[in-house]
């Protein structure tokens, strides 16, 4: 029985075959088993004597076997190996690589830049209550500024909000003032019943600006925008302050920064006039701050709200606005980030 199934083992070159001698001799219903199990009718000094040889033979088998099937692995493993060798000198599979929306580019950069400055940012949501995103800012119902921005309402008290604004009230009424200055910005989405051209989108975004202290002043704001304006734009870049009326600063300025990409000559971008629009800002009328529970006659300060949208347009030479927003990947390739 040993020989014979010894040479058996050898020749066999399959392993389910090997796996199958194995069930055969030492299964349940093998010679081996049949013997061991035979072995109650034995006489006593017979028992030892075949229980050893039956348990030496079967150990014999159980030893080839296992060597056979190390064997066979071993030859199947290399086998595999041998057919699929792998040709390192093959190009590789270009993989796409995505960038940041140019936008959040520039919103991260003008982040960054205020972060620099000790500001910190807050966050708003986009459905905003009419209460924060007009009354709260000077604007009561039927105040002739809420022509101003034309509004997407849900209900009578709900709606998407217009302006980055509605944030300054809400940050100014959590603020303790005993606890230091109020500096924020407030990046975000906002919403208007604009019709899309060149430079007006119906969804676009603004950086709110919000410093509020004791002793703060209008050269302090231009200060600010000027070196807003340089940090993003370069250092020749120019700020022209005009008067403007918003409801909730006193006195109100839009902000023009000088194009550069015009020749001197204006473009489309800045109107054929040599600037453009980007920012609105002012001083904080004093009923924002009452209406946020905040002493008007001793805290003051400045407010902005700039248009990223408007000033990545200038900074890459965009004509139209409407660019950012079609999501054409050929269009927003152009802007991988640098480094
Ligand atoms: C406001 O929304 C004021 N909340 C800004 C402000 C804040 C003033 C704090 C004073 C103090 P305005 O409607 O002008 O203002 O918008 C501000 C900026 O958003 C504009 O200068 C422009 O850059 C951008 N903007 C306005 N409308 C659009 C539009 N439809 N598409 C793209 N950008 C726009």
């Amino acid at each position: 029985l040993r020989e014979e199934n010894q040479k058996r083992i050898k020749e066999t070159e399959d392993l389910d075959v090997l796996n199958q001698i194995r069930v055969n001799l030492l299964g349940k219903k093998g010679p081996i088993t049949e013997v061991l199990r035979g072995m109650k009718d034995l006489t006593p000094e017979e028992r030892p004597k075949v229980g050893a040889f039956a348990n030496q033979i079967k150990a014999d088998l159980q030893e080839n076997l296992q060597k056979r099937k190390d064997a066979l692995e071993q030859a199947a493993l290399q086998a595999k190996l041998a057919t699929e060798t792998i040709d390192v000198t093959l190009p590789g599979d270009q993989v796409p690589v995505g960038t940041p929306h140019i936008i959040d580019q520039i919103m991260d950069d003008i982040e960054e830049f205020f972060i620099g400055q000790g500001y910190q940012v807050v966050d708003g949501p986009e459905v905003e209550e009419d209460h924060y995103n007009f009354e709260m800012m000077n604007i009561p119902k039927d105040h002739p500024a809420r022509d101003m921005q034309d509004t997407f309402y849900i209900d009578d008290q709900l709606l998407m909000r217009s302006q980055t604004s509605p944030v300054q009230a809400r940050t100014l009424e959590k603020h303790d003032f005993s606890q230091g200055p109020l500096k924020m910005i407030s990046p975000g989405r906002v919403y208007r019943r604009d019709t899309d051209d060149a430079t007006h989108s119906h969804q676009f975004h603004q950086i709110e600006g919000l410093v509020i202290d004791k002793r703060i002043t209008m050269a302090d704001l231009k200060g600010t925008l000027l070196a807003l304006a340089q940090h993003v734009f370069g250092a020749d870049r120019k700020i022209r302050l005009r008067p403007s009326y918003f409801p909730f600063t006193e006195p109100s300025v839009e902000v023009d920064v000088s194009c550069f990409r015009c020749n001197g000559k204006g473009c489309a971008i800045c109107k054929y006039s040599g600037w453009i629009e980007v920012l609105g800002a002012g001083m904080v009328h004093p009923n924002v701050l009452t209406n946020a529970g905040v002493d008007a006659d001793v805290y003051g300060g400045f407010a902005f709200g700039l248009g990223p949208d408007r000033f990545a347009m200038l900074k890459y030479g965009v004509d139209d606005i409407r660019s950012f927003y079609q999501g054409d990947v050929r269009f927003l390739a152009q802007f991988k980030e640098e480094g």
